[in-house]
């Protein structure tokens, strides 16, 4: 059974006790997730408050953080994808707190297994769930608690594939409201969401590259998973093998 759980705030109505959850921040913590694993990040933390976030730097992490989409003062990155890239963080663990995604991944932390989604990494994350017969949970960080486009159109594209792969129907309302806006979306998710209010939100900022980017499916194989409250590459686990 595939479920969409639309916010944080919603999660603890599921069962998650057996089942895989993907947590879906895609503008933009988990698309820089998946970019930092890709180039050569060790392990990332996600963590709730900049302050514990803070603290890292003192046990040889680089520290990453946003609050509103803004670079926290004093960090080594904000939550632009492209910081992650290059050689800036190979070999390293990097502290990472933002305003949504890492809240979200806090709140999921006790379920069965925790992986990250990503447009970046669809399509090696639904062949490797596809492949664990489990039941899955798309965890929407949405905004603040409210529910959001992006991160929907992303659940959509999972809820589409796992069952075009004949493995997953689903009877959940949301998973199906999903898959619809998925459907109708897929072919230029940029124009879909040109009056969301997160794509509103980064445009002042002028970061319309991080979106276009953060839209653009399979660019990386990596597929982070949640270890020990660290994100680390689902390879180095040990579970790839199914
Ligand atoms: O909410 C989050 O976790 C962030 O991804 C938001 S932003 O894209 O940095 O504004």
């Amino acid at each position: 059974m595939i479920e969409v759980c639309g916010s944080p705030l919603l999660f603890n109505l599921y069962d998650h006790s057996d089942s895989i959850v993907v947590v879906i921040d895609i503008l933009r913590a988990t698309s820089s997730i998946c970019v930092a694993l890709e180039h050569g990040a060790e392990r990332i933390v996600p963590v709730a408050g900049i302050e514990e976030a803070k603290k890292y730097r003192q046990q040889g992490f680089v520290i990453a953080a946003e609050r509103n989409g803004e670079m926290i003062e004093g960090f080594d990155f904000g939550n632009s994808p492209f910081s992650f890239m290059g050689d800036n963080v190979k070999g390293k663990s990097i502290a990472f707190s933002t305003t949504n995604g890492t809240q979200a991944i806090n709140v999921a932390k006790h379920a069965h297994q925790v992986v990250i989604g990503s447009f970046l990494n669809l399509d090696a994350l639904c062949s490797w769930l596809v492949r664990q017969e489990k039941n899955i949970l798309c965890l929407c960080s949405g905004w603040k608690n409210r529910f959001n486009l992006e991160d929907t159109l992303f659940a959509g594209a999972v809820v589409h594939q796992l069952k075009s792969a004949g493995l997953s129907d689903t009877s959940c309302d949301s998973a199906i409201a999903s898959e619809h806006l998925y459907l109708a979306a897929k072919d230029n998710m940029y124009k879909f969401l040109e009056n969301s209010s997160h794509r509103r939100r980064l445009e002042r900022l002028h970061i319309e590259r991080d979106i276009e980017y953060c839209l653009t499916p399979n660019q990386t194989q990596v597929i982070p998973i949640l270890q020990n409250e660290m994100l680390v590459r689902l390879e180095e686990v040990g579970v790839m093998e199914k």
